[in-house]
């Protein structure tokens, strides 16, 4: 089996539907992926043992899952160089806005990404960019995946035939 390029950390087992909307577009893409349960605040030790391990065994990015007040992608971020995306989990008394700017709001100097709550499609995208770089297969793979995104879009405009359509010329 070949080895993961991309690591996904959730923060408890509650997040795996949150992360079960993102792994199919690394499977479309053929992407090797594993996924890890650990958290910040309950086994802050297999946090840092996960992160620091990562780029020995061969992964190239990180996404990082959480809710609630989201330490996880910062706590990764600090004790690795690899690229850390965190996603924030919709949840809990303010509905996942502590998450996000937990994420978001990072001290200079221990860099993590974030996309939207519960955004773990854009972040699995952005982790296959990141491994892209210095793989050209994977960047044919994106090319058709957003040539075919692109084209779900035009198709879609056949729904306008009760309205004023702008012609196909006009984009
Ligand atoms: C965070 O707290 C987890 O990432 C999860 O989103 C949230 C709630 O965790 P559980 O109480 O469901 O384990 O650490």
């Amino acid at each position: 089996m070949a080895s993961p390029k991309i690591g996904i950390i959730m923060g408890s087992a509650s997040d795996i539907p949150v992360v079960e909307k993102g792994t199919p577009v690394l499977d479309e893409l053929g992407i090797e992926y594993e996924v890890a349960i650990a958290s910040a605040h309950r086994t802050p030790e297999d946090v840092e043992g996960y992160a620091k391990k990562a780029r020995a065994r061969g992964i190239q990015a990180l996404i990082a899952v959480a809710g609630l007040s989201a330490a996880l992608p910062g706590v990764v971020a600090a004790a690795t160089t690899l690229p850390v995306i965190g996603v924030p989990v919709k949840g809990g008394a303010i509905d996942g806005m502590d998450a996000l700017l937990s994420i978001a709001q990072m001290p200079p100097g221990v860099p993590a990404a974030s996309v939207g709550l519960n955004g773990a499609k854009n972040a699995c995208l952005m982790a296959a960019r990141i491994v892209a770089a210095a793989d050209c297969e994977l960047t044919k793979k994106l090319e058709a995946y957003a040539a075919k995104e692109s084209q779900k879009v035009r198709d879609s405009r056949k729904k306008l035939e009760n309205l004023p359509a702008a012609p196909d010329e006009a984009y």
